[in-house]
């Protein structure tokens, strides 16, 4: 076979082998396949060399024009092959934009947690501050010192979560804790006089357990509100007319308030305040048990024991406290039946509020 006619046959095999590449690394094995150092068409330059001198410059201008023609061939095929596999990764990593996203619901404060704020709100603006203190306290804080006797039934372990030390402590075993989850926010107000000189002016919302089973008017944890005022010469008519201004803020002004005697260990005289009934108005329904008043919280002057504990001279100084159930008054406010249901993270209900 002549150089030249050999020559001819790596064209066509080139060619066609270069159509058939499907991608740009089988394309690549195409070039080295003929084009490489041990390529098929570079075996044959080599052997033009031993050509006679007749022969040699056609052969060496066919060569030339085949490599040409290859070498054309070959970038022709990479720019289309380049092209699809270019357009293949940007059809594969595509963001479809028009996919509608995942939605996130929004959340918001509980009504509780909202309505403690507002009861917070209405006191800063009579010149109060917050007092916060320790859910797990001492029975000496929740109890002693504010005059409740040692044989109080509130103290019993049937009214009361004591906390026990379970290292196996001989006396906490025996159930003679005097370690407690508070009953009340009281005991925040007992540290806060503990520490401060009068005039104290402070509210104390916070967490409170009692050992009660839940029904639609007791559950076993709730969100207090307490008030202490301890200044020179208050009397009851500062503590009337604060929590009348308190109902007002919190009922609006067309419900009618009421303050009836009651008794605390650690307030007298004490009183329970009543506002008339926001559903029959003050006529007498099933809601208000047919009285025309509900009851909303609990009151009274400090009673001096209390400043003998904590060592402020009740000579010199009186003063009155108040105590409300946050859920209780959500209750009120909002006609709402039973307290569990502010409790009970129901989406339905919550979302009313
Ligand atoms: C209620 C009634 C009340 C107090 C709490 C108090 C605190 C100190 C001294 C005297 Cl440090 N009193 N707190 C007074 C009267 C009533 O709460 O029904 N709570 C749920």
């Amino acid at each position: 076979m002549s150089v030249v006619t050999e020559l001819e046959e790596q064209r066509v095999l080139a060619l066609s082998a270069i159509e058939a590449a499907e991608d740009l690394s089988a394309l690549d094995g195409v070039r080295v396949a003929y084009l490489g150092k041990k390529g098929s068409l570079t075996g044959v330059l080599r052997g033009l060399g031993s050509l006679s001198a007749d022969e040699r410059p056609a052969a060496g201008k066919a060569a030339n024009e085949v490599r040409v023609a290859i070498e054309a061939a070959l970038e022709a095929r990479h720019a289309v092959l380049a092209a699809s596999a270019l357009e293949a990764r940007v059809a594969s990593e595509a963001v479809d934009v028009t996919l509608p996203g995942r939605s996130r619901p929004v959340g918001s404060r509980h009504l509780i947690n909202r309505l403690t704020s507002e009861i917070c709100e209405i006191f800063l603006g009579l010149g109060y501050r917050i007092a916060e203190g320790p859910e797990v306290e001492l029975d000496y804080y929740n109890f002693t010192a504010l005059n409740t006797p040692a044989d109080h039934p509130a103290r019993s372990l049937a009214d009361t979560f004591y906390v026990r030390d379970l290292s196996g402590d001989e006396a906490d075993v025996a159930g003679e804790s005097d370690v407690l989850l508070r009953t009340q926010t009281s005991p925040v107000q007992i540290r806060t006089m503990e520490k401060n000189e009068p005039p104290i002016y402070i509210l104390s919302p916070g967490r409170v357990y009692r050992r009660d089973i839940a029904d639609p008017s007791h559950l076993p944890q709730f969100t207090q509100v307490e008030g202490l005022v301890v200044d020179e010469g208050i009397t009851f008519a500062d503590l009337k007319g604060t929590l009348e201004h308190f109902a007002r803020e919190v009922f609006g002004p067309d419900r009618k308030t009421r303050f009836r005697p009651h008794f605390f260990p650690f307030t007298e005289p004490s009183a329970e305040v009543d506002v008339s009934c926001g559903i029959c108005g003050g006529e007498g329904c099933r809601f208000c048990k047919g009285t025309g008043w509900i009851e909303i919280l609990g009151c009274g002057m400090v009673d001096p024991n209390v400043f003998g504990y904590v060592g402020i001279d009740p000579e010199r100084y009186t003063g009155f406290a108040f105590g409300m159930g946050v859920e209780r008054i959500a209750c009120l406010k909002y006609n709402v039946p039973d307290l569990r249901m502010l409790v009970d993270g129901d989406m339905r209900f919550l979302r009313q509020f």
